[in-house]
């Protein structure tokens, strides 16, 4: 972003102004940069969550708004994605490193005709962090692949994400075909995605709605949970 960025050494920077200067990086899809930065954060002390929080997402945050404002396009938004997915590959085995017993299995994908996955992969890292076994489908999924995947993974919650107010009705084409095999309830059914809201995952009848990564752990902590109990009444 500035003239100056080769000169700036980011070891040297405090953390108020390293991570400022790593929103502008993740502007400018500096990848390099980026994972430098993650790097510094991590080596003093920083939990890899609140590197993935306030350094990187919220860097993404500002990415958003501007193309959303029409001052990003396309391209440099993708540079950006590539920055930010460079930090999330550094995060992603610390965010994992729990230990923790496997609590649940899910099988998560971006619906048909949409490409966005930074909030989806970010989703299934947290989830591996919190001790979920997850299957990531990918972008662009079909009911097919979605159906496919439930089954020979024998899962226990799906996960939907969309970026797009095209693309998002899908979600209720993917519950209503699990409603018409017999298999919704077979199924934690979670949806999320930066232009859903409660009202539509309800409307479309999902389990629930996340509106982030960490109430999507949450979320499938608790549907986990209420499941193994009820099975246990059983
Ligand atoms: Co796109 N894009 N994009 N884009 N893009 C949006 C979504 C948009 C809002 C930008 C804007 O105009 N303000 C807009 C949609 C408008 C609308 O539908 N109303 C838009 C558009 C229009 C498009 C194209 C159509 C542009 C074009 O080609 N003219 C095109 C569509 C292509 C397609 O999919 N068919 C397109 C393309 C792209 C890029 C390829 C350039 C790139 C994607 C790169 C990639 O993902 N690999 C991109 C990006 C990066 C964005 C923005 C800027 C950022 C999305 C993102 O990664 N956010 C986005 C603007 C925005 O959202 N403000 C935008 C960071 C991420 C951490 O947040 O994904 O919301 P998010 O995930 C969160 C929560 O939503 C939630 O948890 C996550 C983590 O906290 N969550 C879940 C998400 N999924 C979940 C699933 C769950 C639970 C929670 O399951 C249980």
């Amino acid at each position: 972003m500035s003239e100056d960025q080769d000169d700036i050494i980011l070891s040297e920077l405090d953390d108020d102004e390293l991570v400022p200067q790593m929103f502008d990086d993740l502007y400018d899809g500096l990848r390099e940069e980026i994972e430098e930065g993650v790097t510094i954060l991590l080596g003093r002390g920083w939990t890899p969550y609140d590197v993935l929080t306030k350094a990187l997402v919220g860097g993404m945050t500002i990415v958003g708004n501007d193309f959303r404002d029409g001052i990003l396009f396309v391209p440099e938004v993708l540079l950006a994605a590539n920055a930010m997915k460079g930090g999330m590959a550094i995060l992603k085995p610390l965010l994992a490193e729990t230990g923790a017993p496997r609590v649940g299995k899910m099988v998560i994908g971006t619906v048909k005709g949409d490409i966005h996955d930074i909030g989806k992969n970010l989703v299934g890292m947290m989830m591996e962090g919190a001790g979920f076994e997850v299957v990531d489908l990918g972008i662009n999924n079909s009911v097919d692949a979605y159906l496919d995947a439930l089954a020979a993974e024998d899962a226990d919650i799906l996960g939907m994400s969309a970026l797009l107010t095209t693309t998002m009705p899908y979600m209720k084409v993917v519950i209503d075909t699990l409603i018409e095999k017999g298999l919704r309830e077979d199924y934690i059914v979670l949806v999320g995605g930066a232009p859903l809201n409660e009202e539509f995952g309800k409307a479309i009848g999902a389990d629930a709605y996340c509106r982030d990564a960490a109430v999507a752990v949450e979320t499938a902590k608790t549907f986990v949970a209420r499941k193994h109990n009820s099975g246990a009444q059983a």
